[in-house]
């Protein structure tokens, strides 16, 4: 492939004949050994091979020489003393063993040791050094999957990287490559789930002919630690079963359901289980037979049970009759918190209303203690510029991550919920609604790449900064050039806050067009739910702007534990991030900075067109640094980012002014 992308941070391009790294490289590993001959460890020998001889520009012989070796098995093939952790760590670690030099890669399983060749070719394409190696390391967090919101007809809801990579058409029989690189992208970075179609499900999924293309698919992942997982329609048993009801206390309905988990079983022996929306935006569900989630979620539990499987029901619900929506995923849930079966995880969304800019996060973290959860975080970019933004997730995933529940104590980290440690759960989970498709360069816009990156080392590990994140993902996609890293750093991390400015800064939310839920529409009320209105958000008049969810509003804040509550519940002391989530504010509200909410209103959404203008600029500097390909491509993306926050600032400003009816600050670009 020229430089189209897609290749994505496997790209292992020889490193530099004036880079003295090459030699040492050369010098430690002059062979590769690798023990066993199963498909994983052939996955293994040939990432080995591909990135040593891309990156090294020689070719290394794949056998036991005297020295200087490269060693991968697992420990029992190895026979080695050191010990790896857990199922899926690995070990890598220099040696001498009899006077000669050797570095292994080893784990407990196969799929670690993969894990560690990735590892391994990870330090090289950072330009590391790898002669005196001792690292160990496991994921923190056990089911670290992908969902895919494909359809079965190649489109992909919130999708904006073409049409989906999954081909039913020619499944089982055409096994595209694309598959396999797929499966190599994910194991690099610690992915080892997939739910292949989307939440809104179409039953047609768990019926024989499509089961067959599923297993095909699991037939290649599995090799790389990929286990495929269903979204499963509630009322599959009444459109593919005939049968009269989708009850899940109904005798028949339960029998249906393990017959079906056995069809599938015996085609996939390693299933990961199914994931569920019920009763959300117009998906059936237990409520539709007057039983609640834990019924429903407890039915398939069952089913799945005897082979190991898992189900993972979502919370995202919400009611158009409620007052406010944020409230509703809490109150339906946390009734229910004890009552579900143990292979059961409860998967949450990172705020309490749907993948906004910047959302708190929701009370739901910390508020089931018996009830593992996980979390959903959304890669593809469905209020964030979609396919066209560039927008860096690593600062918004960690800002969830990092905040605290108190829910035991100050320090009760939702990365501590998630990951299971807070309240002793086995079982722990991150999600990631994937945002790849069949585009040359898998994600659309070339920085959705490192979003696919960010979620699976942080699900990996939670304590990786958004900025080592990035070096990483900078290194091996484009350069190590401390120059242009830097460069390319400044304009990832900034891109977040960015988009916060120029779409919804100070606390605004779904002020997006109703549908698309692109570009600006705050003034949106035609909508056919009154909660998919930009003006149930927002809330403007002649008073002010907010939505107040103190005790004098929905009380939405109520939810939180106590010390969070106290952050956000008074308008002076709420910090500005926060403060229209939960505050009606008068226009001349005075803020942290002194000036009105106004004019800081306006200072935000400037702040936030600059801040495209200085990515550009710093894009701009790296011509010639980077291949004339990706380099146009994302300049031009940039340039619609830069069009495309003044058209939000001047969309956003000019409404809200016919509320303030307050002038634009002196010195100000007047939005037109
Ligand atoms: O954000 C909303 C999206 C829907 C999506 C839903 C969900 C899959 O607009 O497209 O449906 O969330 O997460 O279930």
């Amino acid at each position: 492939h020229a430089e189209d992308g897609y290749n994505l941070w496997l790209r292992y391009k020889r490193i530099d004949n004036n880079n003295l790294l090459l030699t040492s490289y050369r010098k430690t590993i002059t062979a590769i050994q690798i023990k066993g001959h199963s498909p994983t460890m052939e996955a293994v020998r040939k990432e080995l091979e591909l990135g040593l001889n891309g990156l090294l520009d020689t070719h290394i012989p794949t056998k036991d020489t005297t020295t200087n070796t490269l060693i991968a098995g697992t420990r029992e093939a190895l026979n080695l003393e050191d010990k790896p952790t857990g199922p899926e760590g690995f070990l890598i670690i220099s040696k001498v063993i009899n006077g000669k030099h050797y570095t292994i890669i080893t784990a407990n399983t196969e799929t670690g040791v993969l894990y560690g060749a990735f590892h391994f070719l990870r330090l090289i394409q950072t330009h590391q050094p790898i002669e005196n190696l001792h690292i160990t390391s496991s994921p923190r967090v056990k089911l670290r999957l992908l969902n895919h919101w494909d359809n079965l007809n190649r489109y992909v809801e919130r999708g904006y990287a073409g049409i989906s990579i999954w081909n039913w058409h020619t499944l089982p029989d055409y096994i595209d490559d694309r598959y396999i690189d797929y499966a190599r992208a994910n194991a690099s970075i610690g992915i080892n789930g997939a739910v292949l179609n989307n939440v809104n499900a179409n039953a047609t999924i768990l019926t024989g002919p499509y089961l067959q293309k599923v297993a095909a698919l699991a037939n290649i992942l599995r090799p790389y630690g990929i286990k495929v997982y269903l979204s499963a329609r509630f009322s599959a048993p009444m459109e593919i079963g005939h049968l009269k009801t989708a009850d899940p206390l109904n005798d028949t309905v339960r029998q249906w359901w393990q017959a079906k988990a056995k069809e599938i079983y015996q085609l996939i022996p390693d299933f990961g289980g199914f994931l569920v929306k019920a009763n959300s935006e117009g998906q059936p569900g237990p409520q539709n037979y007057g039983r609640t989630h834990a019924d429903g979620a407890n039915m398939l539990a069952e089913a799945v049970a005897p082979f190991g499987g898992i189900i993972i029901w979502r919370a995202f619900v919400y009611d158009p009759q409620a007052n406010d929506r944020f409230k509703q995923a809490y109150n339906e849930f946390t009734p229910l918190d004890g009552k579900f079966r143990k292979n059961v995880l409860v998967q949450v969304k990172n705020g309490p209303i749907d993948f906004q800019p910047r959302e708190p996060f929701s009370p739901l973290f910390g508020a089931m203690p018996q009830t593992p959860l996980m979390m959903e975080f959304q890669l593809t970019q469905e209020y964030l510029g979609q396919g066209t933004h560039l927008v860096y997730e690593a600062p918004l995933f960690k800002e969830v991550l990092d905040a605290d529940t108190y829910a035991k104590g100050p320090n009760s980290t939702i990365a501590k919920v998630i990951d299971g440690s807070l309240y002793d759960h086995t079982l722990s989970g991150i999600a990631g609604v994937s945002n790849i498709g069949n585009e040359r360069n898998w994600t659309g816009h070339l920085f959705g790449q490192a979003n696919w990156y960010a979620l699976g080392r942080l699900a990996w590990d939670h304590t990786l900064s958004s900025e080592q994140i990035a070096t990483e993902w900078i290194g091996q996609t484009f350069s190590n050039d401390p120059a242009v890293v830097t460069s390319i750093k400044q304009i990832m991390l900034a891109s977040r806050e960015a988009v916060v400015n120029y779409m919804t800064p100070l606390g605004l939310h779904h002020i997006m067009g109703n549908g698309h839920h692109y570009g600006p529409a705050p003034w949106s009320n035609k909508a056919p739910r009154p909660d998919w209105d930009p003006i149930y958000y927002h809330k403007a008049d002649a008073k002010g702007i907010g939505f107040d969810r103190t005790a004098t509003g929905t009380n939405a804040l109520q939810q939180y534990q106590p010390a969070v509550r106290q952050l956000y519940a008074d308008s002076n002391t709420c910090s500005d991030q926060y403060l229209l989530w939960f505050h009606h504010v008068s226009w001349q509200h005075k803020m942290h900075s002194g000036r009105t909410l106004w004019n800081e209103l306006c200072h935000k959404y400037q702040e936030g067109v600059d801040t495209v203008s200085a990515m550009q600029h710093k894009w701009e500097q790296l011509k010639g640094y980077i291949d004339p390909e990706r380099f146009h491509q994302v300049q031009m993306l940039l340039a619609i980012q830069h069009k495309e926050a003044i058209w939000w600032r001047n969309v956003c400003l000019l409404y809200f002014q016919t509320f303030s009816g307050m002038p634009f600050p002196a010195n100000y670009e007047q939005p037109d």
